[in-house]
């Protein structure tokens, strides 16, 4: 099973970040992330089966009960690798410390990541070819590059099960663990 941890949006925040795409220019150049699939990516685990998976569950409850609850603010607009070489088009957040706490947490207990230091993002399209209009998009997109989207209150986060059967990848929340630190 294709999987990763994810932060889910609120409803608030994912009809903002869908206004502000549906804002954009049309290109075909870009592949848009559909609205549902929209989260924000803590760690990529690739291939676990269902040892695995429990494992992952177990750790993952245990992290969950150490946290606070937090508010998280997405603004301003980024690409990966550069902005001027664009492949993935994301907005940004706030590096807030316990966001960064929590992705480091999650990192450290899941073995199967891909090592990559954890740097915050939403992505929200990929630069698939240089479409004619491409140039047009990137601009409008670039335009504002500490656009406000709003702020969320983060709670949990989840495990997701990726399926990329027709080209657009479906994305199904397996189990989600929410924030019990502070509750008492
Ligand atoms: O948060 P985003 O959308 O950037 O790009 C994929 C997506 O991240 C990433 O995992 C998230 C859910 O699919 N992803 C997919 N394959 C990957 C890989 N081989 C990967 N990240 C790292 N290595």
């Amino acid at each position: 099973m294709r999987s990763f941890l994810a932060i889910q949006l609120s409803e608030e925040i994912r009809a903002r970040i869908t206004d502000f795409i549906k804002s954009l220019p049309r290109t075909r150049g870009v592949k848009l992330v559909p609205a549902e699939n929209l989260h924000i990516t803590l760690e990529f685990l690739g291939e676990i089966d269902g040892k695995k998976q429990h494992e992952i569950s177990l750790e993952m409850r245990r992290i969950a009960e150490t946290v606070e609850s937090f508010p998280l603010r997405i603004k301003g607009t980024g690409a990966f690798p550069k902005k001027h070489t664009p492949r993935v088009l994301w907005l940004g957040m706030d590096r807030q410390p316990a966001l960064m706490a929590l992705a480091e947490q999650v990192k450290t207990s899941v073995a199967v990541g891909d090592g990559k230091p954890f740097s915050p993002h939403l992505t929200i399209g990929r630069v698939k070819f240089e479409d004619i209009d491409l140039e047009v998009f990137l601009k409008q997109f670039f335009a504002e590059p500490s656009i406000m989207m709003g702020e969320m209150e983060v709670t949990s986060f989840s495990l997701m099960k990726s399926d990329l059967s027709y080209g657009t990848p479906i994305y199904t929340e397996l189990e989600r663990f929410s924030f019990t630190a502070g509750n008492k």
